[in-house]
């Protein structure tokens, strides 16, 4: 990855106005360094993808990476899945993303194949799916879309295919939900955020990024038939549910 490096400044000067965050071509720019400094968990989390993939994906398969951004998923998942008649196809709606997503993976010489789409998540269907993951893509979309989108994973999963869904969460505990809030600032304070870039961000992602509950995910995830749901990783209020059709 040719930028990997490059520091998110984005909020660091005071916006005149505040905007609804975007997938744009300065965000694609400094977006690993942005992520790495904003999600608690996120290194070791897409080290574990490549894992799971490789205990999931099954022979002849497709594995699907939800709003793919860069690529980190799939390039960690490539690297494990030991079947090589296996295909990944890294979705993306936001074209800087898959760009540059197109050229990390083009930089890789795992043998196992990734197609990268510029695409609408809503708008897809899976194919012999036996791996899908929505990492932190979910949040995105508005809440009343998402049971949809659920249900297309669910119908389009073989049987015993996987979804794991990575999400920003909320607590239903007052105690609990500020403690995780506070612990989740001091990150960001911790990776070199200042006051205004947190406060400037937190604006810019409000209409955005809408979390839920666990308890809300595992709900419907069950009600849609997954047979199992469960919560294998979370840092702060970041996790990530491994649900088993
Ligand atoms: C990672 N998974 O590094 N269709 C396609 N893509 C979408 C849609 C949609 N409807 N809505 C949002 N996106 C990545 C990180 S980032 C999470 C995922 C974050 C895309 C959006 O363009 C962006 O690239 C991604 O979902 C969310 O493991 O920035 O916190």
């Amino acid at each position: 990855m040719n930028d990997k490096q490059t520091p998110d400044a984005i909020y660091a000067k005071p916006h005149d106005q505040i905007v609804d965050f975007e997938f744009n071509d300065a965000v694609a720019r400094v977006f690993p360094d942005m992520i790495r400094r904003s999600v608690p968990g996120y290194g070791t989390l897409i080290t574990m993808l490549g894992l799971l993939a490789e205990e999931y994906t099954q022979p002849n398969s497709n594995i699907y990476d939800l709003g793919c951004s860069l690529g980190a998923a799939s390039l960690s998942m490539r690297r494990r899945i030991p079947h090589h008649d296996c295909r990944i196809i890294a979705v993306d709606n936001s074209e800087a993303m898959t760009k540059q997503c197109s050229d990390n993976i083009a930089d890789d010489l795992s043998p196992i194949e990734v197609n990268v789409l510029c695409a609408d998540i809503r708008e897809l269907k899976f194919e012999r799916a036996s791996v899908i993951v929505l990492n932190f893509t979910l949040q995105f979309l508005p809440p009343e879309q998402r049971l949809q989108l659920l249900q297309n994973i669910y119908t389009d999963l073989l049987p015993g295919g996987v979804l794991v869904l990575s999400e920003k969460i909320v607590f239903d505990d007052a105690d609990e939900a500020e403690l995780l809030d506070k612990l989740h600032l001091t990150f960001k304070k911790a990776n070199g955020y200042s006051e205004l870039e947190i406060s400037q961000k937190r604006s810019a992602l409000e209409n955005v990024l809408i979390p839920e509950s666990m308890p809300e995910h595992h709900q419907r995830l069950k009600a849609i038939g997954f047979k199992q749901s469960s919560c294998w990783f979370q840092c702060f209020n970041f996790a990530s549910i491994l649900a088993i059709k």
